[in-house]
């Protein structure tokens, strides 16, 4: 099968080393094991990648349609701004799960919209970096299911 594409906005590059009450003492890289590991038992394999600019994240995307069989994404503050990720997800047309460490809801206002959750399956967010291994557990069910919701 081919790898879920596990896609990560802007600032995400900083975490374990700024902010740690609000995203936790784990680094990406530290995020990025957890993942690997826990798609290790589910028989996936992951493509992890991280980016600052929302036109590479768009590239993604668009290249997950060939090459990817699902998208994990956590859009990082492009999640409540961008309608550009938002039309790429949709093109891609691929099973796919937003995914945030924090519980948006329960932060400022600004972080109550998101644009990707009408472009994907489901959204997983405030379990930190257990988010991520729920987001590869719910994509593996709707890969197994070969559905798109
Ligand atoms: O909770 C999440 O996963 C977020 O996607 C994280 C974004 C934020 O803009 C979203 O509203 C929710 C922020 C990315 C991480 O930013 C950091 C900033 C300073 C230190 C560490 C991380």
């Amino acid at each position: 099968m081919k790898p879920v594409f596990v896609l990560n906005g802007p600032n995400l590059n900083l975490l374990g080393l700024r902010e740690p009450a609000v995203y936790g003492s784990a680094t990406l890289k530290d995020v990025e094991a957890r993942c690997r590991a826990h798609a290790a038992t589910l028989g996936l394999a992951i493509d992890f990648r991280q980016s600052n600019n929302e036109g590479e994240l768009v590239g993604w995307i668009h290249e997950a349609r060939d090459k990817a069989s699902g998208i994990a994404i956590n859009a990082g503050a492009y999640t409540h701004t961008s309608v550009a990720l938002h039309d790429a997800l949709k093109a891609a047309d691929l099973p796919s799960v937003e995914v945030h460490l924090s519980n948006v809801h329960k932060r400022e206002a600004f972080r109550h919209h998101s644009y990707m959750a009408p472009a994907v399956n489901g959204v997983i967010c405030g379990f930190g970096t257990e988010s991520y291994v729920l987001a590869l557990t719910a994509l593996h069910s709707l890969l197994t299911a070969n559905k798109k919701g």
